[in-house]
């Protein structure tokens, strides 16, 4: 950059870095014994899907043995995996719930 005095001089520009937070995938694990209905039920009353979503999530986890149900920040998906694992004992279902950083 050439200005009036004749001296060279550098312009840097900063490009401030957009800081997102992380965010953490919640997951359904498969099991022999939790009831399909329930599966569907669980993802339909914590994940707000409606009946054809949720049996097709819940599909999936019992021919893939997992599913991501959900991406959410920390303290959701905590809640999220709390509420599904609560449940689940509630009704002696040995569903397992999880969540992992993306
Ligand atoms: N595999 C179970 C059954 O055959 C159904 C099931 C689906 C269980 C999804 C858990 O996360 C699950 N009854």
């Amino acid at each position: 950059n050439e200005d009036d005095d004749g001296e060279a001089e550098v312009v840097v520009k900063t490009r401030p870095k957009t800081q997102r937070p992380p965010l953490y995938k919640v997951l359904l694990l498969n099991d022999d014994y939790t009831p399909m209905e329930f599966v569907v039920h669980v993802l339909e009353r914590f994940f707000g899907m409606n009946h054809a979503q949720a049996f097709e999530i819940m599909l999936t986890v019992h021919k893939k043995g997992l599913a991501v149900v959900g991406v959410f920040s920390h303290e959701i998906a905590e809640t999220k995996v709390t509420q599904v694992m609560d449940f689940a004992r509630q009704h002696q279902h040995p569903l397992q719930c999880t969540m992992e950083r993306e």
